[in-house]
């Protein structure tokens, strides 16, 4: 029996036999559910194609600094920046698919990436314009399906296991409505958990719908590395691979308590799950931010004394900016913390809990040197970060007096 074939009500728990790789599988569920992830395809760049259609069809990556904006001609064109030169420490934010046939993705540095792709237009990010349209699609799948879990700018969770139609055409009216709302398409996977989900709305990408049952598992996810776990990093990765494990079936032929024995009690059990396709985590409609943060990589590694000024500047901008942040998501926080990484790459954090909730960026600002005096500063520096956390929603009062308090002598 799969669980397709059982006509469970919502709210049913049923003992649901699932033929494992080489033993049985009992899934315990309340209902099966129809979930779906949707992500938004080579988002920043699509962002940027609206804004220069001229440049659609070509290797396009996302992430120069200022001088790398197009140029208006005297023809009314735009000139573009190439990768080719490129120096400096930026990385790409994202690429076209045209970029990514030439082998440079999300997170490569972009001396490298001009290795691989000279020719390719080199754009700088524009995070307003990301955030406008991350809105616009977001409040275009509302009108459609209202059960949705942010997942950050360019994707969402849906429950849609209240919605009468069939997912196929649920997946068309909400791409439609995206697209409609945007110009832009996206990709989506339909199934019954987010961990599925997840991993579907990434198989037909890009403008791609995949609707998978538990089913489908042995077929259609367990040939996947177990990379695609969503929680199965880079490091896990290696691990696995150490013990001879490669795919999710390979994962999910292993004895749990062989993997409770390597990975622990939590873990083992975690990835023994995961491996059958089993999640039970709802969609949570309404969540809490945990912490805001600004950080910044220079342009050449800075040095507490010789730099003081170019680094007090730079760190006075990011506290500026988290306050701009806390403002307008409507939070206070309580700690405060700085991150900092030396040239050779080790990084340190500290934080400092206050009395009461800040969001202006003069207290920002002091509770963050408070935490720069406790960290040595002997070493040059390449990235200083500020971020807030300990957040609950700001009263309106609670805006004004921080406000009003940063203006006092202190
Ligand atoms: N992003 C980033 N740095 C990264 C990865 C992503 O700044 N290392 C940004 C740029 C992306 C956006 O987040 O456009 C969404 O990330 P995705 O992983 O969804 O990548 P894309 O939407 O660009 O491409 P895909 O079509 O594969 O989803
Ligand atoms: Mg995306």
């Amino acid at each position: 029996m799969t669980i397709q074939e059982t006509n469970l009500a919502r709210g049913d728990a049923r003992n649901i036999f699932c033929l494992g790789a080489e033993y049985r599988y009992t899934v315990y569920m309340n209902s099966i559910r129809r979930i779906a992830h949707l992500d938004m395809d080579a988002f920043f760049a699509s962002v940027e194609l609206l804004r220069y259609p001229e440049l659609r069809g070509q290797p396009v990556v996302v992430g120069g600094r200022n001088v790398h904006q197009p140029l208006g001609q005297p023809d009314g064109s735009k000139r573009f920046a190439r990768l080719r030169g490129y120096v400096g420490r930026g990385v790409i934010t994202t690429s076209t698919y045209e970029a990514r046939a030439l082998g440079v993705f999300s997170g490569m540095g972009l001396m490298k990436s001009a290795q691989l792709a000279p020719d390719a237009i080199l754009l700088p990010a524009n995070f307003d314009a990301y955030r406008e349209y991350s809105r616009r699609f977001k409040s275009a799948v509302a009108a459609i399906a209202p059960q949705i879990e942010d997942r950050g700018i360019d994707e969402i969770y849906i429950d849609l296991s209240d919605l009468p139609d069939e997912p196929h055409k649920l997946a068309r009216r909400i791409k439609q409505a995206v697209f409609a709302a945007t110009g832009l398409t996206c990709s989506i996977g339909i199934t019954p958990n987010k961990l599925l989900s997840k991993i579907c709305s990434d198989m037909d990408k890009p403008n791609g719908i995949t609707i998978l049952g538990m089913e489908d598992v042995a077929t259609q996810i367990w040939p996947l590395p177990a990379r695609k776990i969503n929680g199965i990093g880079p490091k896990a990765t290696e691990r696995l691979t150490r013990f001879g494990i490669n795919t999710i079936g390979e994962l999910a032929a292993t004895p749990v308590g062989l993997l409770v024995s390597k990975f622990g009690r939590t873990t083992g059990a975690w990835l023994h799950r995961v491996a059958h396709g089993i999640d039970d985590r709802p969609v949570v409609t309404e969540s809490e931010p945990k912490s805001i943060s600004r950080e910044s990589t220079f342009e050449r590694d800075l040095h507490a004394r010789q730099d003081r000024a170019e680094l007090s500047e730079i760190f006075t901008s990011l506290c500026l900016r988290v306050a701009n942040d806390l403002k307008r998501k409507g939070y206070i926080s309580r700690t405060i913390g700085i991150k900092l990484r030396y040239s050779d790459f080790h990084a340190v954090t500290r934080d400092v809990t206050l009395p009461v909730g800040v969001s202006s960026g003069t207290e920002i600002r002091k509770a963050a040197g408070e935490c720069l005096k406790r960290i040595p500063l002997e070493q040059q520096i390449r990235l200083l970060g500020v971020r807030a956390s300990g957040l609950t929603p700001a009263r309106p009062a609670d805006t004004d007096l921080t406000a009003l308090q940063a203006e006092l002598p202190l």
